[in-house]
């Protein structure tokens, strides 16, 4: 009697341990959702980060982040890895990296925007 309580006490200790292992296996694994970054329309110079209620040419992200596009025509996103587009209302997820950001046809004068993602 005594030793089948040890056994089940040893078994109990390996499920939870299991179960732990699980769990914290779990919380590595699932990635936040993106911060949410939108590009509006905006004169002068065409197109703006919008944080808040703030405009702004220049932001710094901890963590991936969604760009949205809200300005008047499709965006480009220039990093070292390449050039990507985003169409009007659609959005890019982006990873840690320095980006430049324009619009696809915009006049010289318009904003360059500066990405920082940590
Ligand atoms: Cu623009």
């Amino acid at each position: 009697m005594k030793i089948s309580l040890i056994t089940l006490a040893v078994a109990a200790t390996i499920c939870a341990g299991a179960v732990g292992a699980g769990q914290a296996l779990a919380t590595t694994t699932h990635q936040t959702a993106p911060k949410t970054l939108k590009i509006v329309m905006h004169d002068p110079g065409c197109h703006w980060f919008q944080l808040g209620h703030k405009l702004t040419t220049k932001a710094t992200v901890t963590g991936r982040v969604k760009l949205v596009n809200f300005d008047e025509a499709a965006l480009k996103v220039a990093s070292r890895h390449g050039m990507k587009h985003i169409a009007m209302g659609k959005s890019l997820v982006v990873g840690r990296g320095s980006y430049v950001i324009m619009m696809v046809g915009q006049a010289t004068d318009d904003n360059y925007l500066k990405l920082t993602v940590r």
